[in-house]
């Protein structure tokens, strides 16, 4: 289904906005086996539903598809802009989005500061986008369109080699990064540490860059994930197995005037992002 409406113009934004995360999630979970297998886990000791705490997605600093052009199919649901925050190393600017209706999602986008990469990058990247048609973008399926250009596997590899968030990008496109199971809302967990040792012990990796539990009380935020899976991505040349997503979990502690904290831990999310490099750390059952 394809739709040239503007994201500006959403006559029923609670249903749009389900319909939305139904279309993510169907998209992200066809190459995230290891979600499903999760969800069933958690959903075993679940009262209700399990809530998503966010989703993340990924894109370039380039006009055309900016982390504004994301945002505003968000803005038309609803959704207010929250904190920034900022990855000097990974060349990474980021923005999180809240919704009034506290059981909606919080989203979190990204986009790599494209003027800060190489002239290869650059040249490789402007590439990319100038095929991306406009409309596309404002589309209503644009979130989780996938990709709108042409990549072949050597110019995957060389995007790796400088930045494998570039890489992810080029190779997947627009789509929902990664979920966050909300671990205030879970029946049958109550922490991080108790999450993380389900997934080891049903054989899952856990991202460890900077620890198994990224983030403490104090942040306000504790939050952990699996290594992405892999899965196939058709390149114009070849067909490869590369990371693709993963799935996160969240706890949130209230602040002084006792609401949960509704942001974003720049040090932990800066881990996060590791979670899709195959040369990233993880530890497993093996490795307890
Ligand atoms: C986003 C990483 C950051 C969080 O919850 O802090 C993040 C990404 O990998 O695109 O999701
Ligand atoms: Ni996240």
């Amino acid at each position: 289904m394809h739709s040239d409406r503007h994201p500006d113009i959403h006559p029923d934004t609670h249903s749009d906005r389900q319909a939305l995360f139904q279309h993510l999630w169907d998209n992200y979970r066809a190459v995230t086996p290891s979600a499903d297998r999760i969800h069933q886990i958690l959903g075993a000791r679940q009262d209700g539903d399990i809530v998503n705490d966010h989703i993340a997605l990924r894109t370039f600093n380039l006009d055309k598809v900016g982390l504004g052009r994301l945002a505003a199919h968000f803005l038309a649901l609803g959704y207010h802009e929250g904190g920034e925050y900022h990855f000097e190393a990974k060349k990474l600017y980021a923005r999180h989005y809240e919704h009034p209706d506290p059981t909606a999602p919080k989203v979190f986008i990204s986009e790599l500061l494209v003027d800060q990469c190489s002239p290869q990058l650059q040249t490789i990247v402007r590439g990319l986008v100038d095929q991306v048609p406009a409309e596309a973008v404002s589309a209503s399926d644009f979130l989780y369109s996938g990709t709108h250009w042409q990549v072949d596997y050597a110019t995957y590899q060389q995007l790796l080699k400088e930045s494998e968030y570039a890489a992810w990008v080029a190779a997947w496109g627009y789509r929902a990064n990664h979920f966050t199971v909300n671990i205030n809302r879970l029946t049958g967990f109550d922490s991080v540490a108790a999450i993380n040792a389900v997934l080891k012990a049903e054989g899952f990796a856990v991202n460890s860059a900077g620890g198994d539990i990224k983030g403490s009380p104090e942040d306000l935020l504790e939050q952990s994930s699996t290594m992405a899976d892999r899965a196939e991505v058709v390149f114009s040349d070849r067909t490869a197995v590369i990371p693709s997503c993963f799935y996160e979990f969240a706890k949130r502690y209230p602040t002084a005037n006792g609401e949960l904290y509704g942001g974003f831990v720049a040090a932990s999310a800066d881990k996060i992002f590791e979670s899709t490099d195959s040369k990233g750390s993880a530890s497993t059952a093996a490795g307890m």
